[in-house]
């Protein structure tokens, strides 16, 4: 066969000014069939996009070949959400050609800045869990590891979030309105999936078992490959997304009835499996919707991976030489019994040869130790989809039940607890318990994560298996979080210590010693009052509110959830308030207080908290007697691109959860990273933050875990700070009486009862220590040269939290793959 992927084809050249200008040309006429005299900045955007697309699509192909050509093992990292953002800017930087396509569209008149703010996010997640996927993807490609994707394309991601009259408003994410460009639908490579239907056992010669899978309905799943390129686009990985697409024949029952319309009908309701991205909600819903989506990505992608294995010629037991397999939270742990089933069933393997390969494949990552967020599934509700795989599940816990009992006898209580089935809530499946299981190692986020897990959460499996248990710390993107983010600031960087630290962080320690050079500073701050400039306006434009640059940023980003203590950040707002009220804050610097976040739509306490913010900040922005001193504001619609402009905003990052419920947080890290001092409890990675940047550049305030533990258990009772506390009472007496709301004066009243009564996140046992804390930062803030320095020292001492180090002791520890980079083109 002829190689017609000519070498010649991408010189560097290829890259520059006119090669770009005309191949943007080419595609809005020759593609997108567009005038250019009446061409849209939509249109020129796709035109730009397509151009840089080609210029991925052929470094795709050679890293393909180049994996194939060295056999290398791949990593698959299986994952419900990918928050991905927006992939122009973050494909023109990886490739080094952003200047030339700014220049090349400034020839048609085009303006760069402005068509690419007109993309919409892949907002294909939730948060934290899903940003990680994304910045893990990211750092396969960038360092050459053979490390890919599989999720769902979602028709529709996570929802926007409208402000109006305080309350949050949900609509649709209708990302895929004027089409994907980063997408390649592959209609020709479906892969079968089953669900519902029954069981049929028929017993061999040898007395063996062989159970057959009948009936029931089929789905197919079409993949969508998005290529990722690694920065300085030696590497293009993929990311492989599957859509639900019905069967050709799923019309035969109703067109045998004569009714075609039912047939079309039926068609849309199997395809509403890949239809919207859920939402963390109050606790895990178990709708069987949900079960399916599961299902549906994890068995096309089981399909797919032992595929391609089979077309390389290698054994089912060589199966863990040349794949590993990640678990991204226990969303794809019916993966375990998937491939139980596809080796035993459909391939013919003995139990034991299929679970040494099962085990041996599969690792799992554990990012939440909240009660209930934990995955269990109905048993009913199993058997019914999925009756195989409940029997496997069965099976599975039988026979790890019965090791347990042999090297633990007499323990009827470690069976019950560690069963893959809860008995006592009306029988469900553990899935935890089955990644776990069905896993060569499990994983926290943090060290204090980890340490948790080991001790409260898995401490049975831990004592049973205690090798399985290691801790990854997380980690961000520099190319995202501080490259694209911040060109500001990476200009300053480039300048004192070259370009590398791109790839590899650890070379901003050569920044420490300009913490001491006045002049370095000075243009540290002045780089920062840029970015809060342009945060200051983009505020003016989203939300009508000024805010003054020169006053002290503080950020609460997040998720609105209460572990996290938006209400704690809120009681402080008040309490800043009363001061200047009472004429105690004279001296106090000014400051800008910014909440972002989305409240997941069934969860009533998040969005009262939603409510609150607003009316605090509509009374305080509008009360003369405060003038710029205090401001407060909710930016709305939080998302990766949103993000992109307040972080590098900020002066003062708020990591302030209840300690030991915040796994690790990931915007903590973006936000010191980016030279905003930390405030925040010894939670998650805030901990590791706090070694890392030395306990003189970081505010740490509050109860440690082991005191949050025992307050619990010696029975806490919040009405007793209330009571001690005058400067709280008054800020909760206000908020439960109409002050915020003057038109509806119990709106408020839930939230503080919630917080007299119960306070299940301590918030009041924490708001003294809080409030001094704060008292210190103020101080600090109001000498510039001092809060310049430890900023300065943080974004120097920051490198440690690179995703490309997380993903280097995944590659490690845990999967066994190494680098290949494709050859130097
Ligand atoms: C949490 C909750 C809290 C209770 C209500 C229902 C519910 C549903 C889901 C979740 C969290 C889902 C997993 C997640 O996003 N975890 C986040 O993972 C990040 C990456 O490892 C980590 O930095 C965050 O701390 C962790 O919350």
């Amino acid at each position: 066969m002829n190689d017609i992927l000519h070498e010649s084809v991408f010189t560097p050249l290829e890259n520059d000014r006119k090669a770009l200008s005309d191949s943007i040309r080419g595609r809005l006429i020759h593609s997108l069939g567009k005038d250019p005299l009446s061409a849209t900045e939509r249109d020129w955007l796709n035109a730009v996009s397509l151009a840089v697309r080609e210029r991925m699509l052929e470094r795709w192909i050679f890293t393909r070949r180049n994996y194939q050509a060295a056999d290398a093992k791949r990593v698959y990292y299986l994952s419900m959400e990918f928050l991905i953002g927006r992939g122009l800017v973050n494909a023109m930087l990886n490739l080094g050609i952003y200047d030339a396509a700014r220049e090349a569209l400034a020839e048609f008149g085009v303006d760069l800045e402005r068509i690419e703010e007109l993309e919409p996010d892949a907002a294909l997640g939730n948060g934290g869990l899903g940003r990680l996927a994304a910045c893990i993807l990211d750092s396969l490609a960038s360092q050459c590891l053979p490390g890919f994707g599989y999720g769902i394309r979602y028709e529709y991601g996570m929802f926007t979030q409208e402000i109006r009259d305080g309350f949050q408003i949900e609509h649709p994410d209708t990302w895929l309105r004027y089409g994907n460009p980063w997408e390649l639908p592959r209609p020709e490579a479906l892969h079968p999936v089953r669900f519902y239907g029954h069981l049929i056992t028929h017993y061999r010669g040898d007395g063996e078992a062989q159970h057959f899978w009948e009936d029931g309905e089929t789905v197919y799943a079409m993949p969508y490959d998005l290529p990722v390129p690694g920065y300085g686009g030696g590497n293009v990985n993929n990311l492989r997304l599957w859509s639900a697409k019905a069967s050709r024949d799923f019309e035969l029952e109703y067109f045998n009835e004569g009714d075609y319309i039912g047939a079309v009908e039926q068609k849309n309701v199997s395809e509403n499996i890949s239809r919207v991205l859920y939402p963390n909600d109050a606790s895990q819903a178990g709708r069987e919707l949900r079960l399916k989506q599961e299902y549906f990505f994890v068995s096309a992608s089981l399909q797919d991976i032992l595929k391609r294995h089979h077309d390389d010629d290698h054994t089912w037991e060589a199966l863990p030489e040349h794949v590993a397999i990640q678990l991204n939270d226990t969303h794809p742990a019916i993966a375990v019994a998937e491939l139980m089933r596809l080796l035993v069933d459909e391939h013919d393997l003995t139990w034991e040869a299929a679970w040494d390969i099962t085990v041996r494949t599969f690792a799992y990552t554990n990012h939440t130790l909240m009660p209930e967020a934990l995955e269990t599934w109905p048993v009913e509700l199993m058997s019914r989809v999925l009756p195989r795989h409940m029997q496997i599940i069965y099976d599975i816990n039988h026979r790890f039940l019965n090791e347990v009992r042999h090297c633990f006898p007499g323990d009827q209580d470690l069976l019950r607890r560690v069963s893959l089935i809860d008995e006592d809530h009306g029988r469900r499946v553990r899935m935890a318990h089955l990644a776990v299981v069905g896993s060569h190692h499990t994983n926290g986020v943090a060290a204090l994560h980890s340490e948790l897990l080991r001790n409260t959460l898995f401490n049975d499996f831990y004592r049973i298996m205690p090798a399985r248990f290691v801790n990854v710390t997380n980690g961000v993107t520099p190319r995202l979080w501080l490259h694209q983010a911040n060109p500001g600031l990476s200009r300053f960087i480039d300048e004192h210590v070259g370009q590398e630290w791109v790839h590899d962080l650890n070379r901003l320690t050569e920044l420490e010693a300009l913490a001491d050079d006045a002049e370095a500073r000075a243009n540290f701050r002045e780089i920062k009052l840029a970015n809060k400039r342009r945060l200051a306006a983009y505020i003016e434009r989203t939300v009508g509110v000024q805010v003054d640059p020169q006053a002290m940023f503080d950020v609460q980003i997040k998720r609105i959830h209460e572990y996290k203590r938006q209400l704690l950040k809120l009681l402080h707002v008040v309490t800043l308030y009363n001061r200047i009220r009472d004429g105690h804050a004279d001296d106090c610097a000014a400051r800008v207080v910014l909440f972002a976040g989305k409240a997941a739509p069934a969860y009533v306490m998040a969005k009262q908290i939603i409510r609150l913010i607003n009316d605090v900040a509509d009374v305080v922005n509008n009360d003369p007697l405060v003038g710029d001193r205090l401001k407060c504001v909710f930016i709305p619609n939080y998302g990766v691109s949103s993000a992109t402009v307040i972080i590098p905003a900020a002066d003062l990052s708020e990591q302030i959860s209840t300690a030991g419920t915040e796994a690790s947080g990931t915007g903590n890290m973006k936000l010191a990273l980016n030279g905003a001092l930390t405030i925040g409890t010894l939670d998650g990675a805030n901990i590791e933050i706090r070694d890392e940047v030395g306990a003189d550049n970081i505010f740490i305030f509050g109860l440690h875990t082991d005191e949050v533990e025992a307050l619990r258990r010696n029975g806490y009772d919040p009405m007793n700070h209330y009571r001690d506390n005058p400067q709280l009472a008054r800020c909760l007496n206000m908020i439960a009486s109409d002050f915020f709301a003057p038109d509806d004066p119990h709106r408020h009243k839930a939230i503080v009862d919630s917080l007299l009564y119960e306070d299940r996140y301590l918030l009041l046992a924490d708001y003294a220590a809080y409030v001094q804390a704060q008292d210190q930062v103020d101080q600090v803030f109001r000498d510039k040269e001092e809060w310049t320095r430890r900023a300065l020292l943080n974004t120097a001492r920051m490198g440690y939290f690179s995703i490309d180090r997380t993903v280097q002791e995944y590659a490690r520890d845990i999967w066994g793959i190494e680098r290949n980079c494709a050859s130097q083109r």
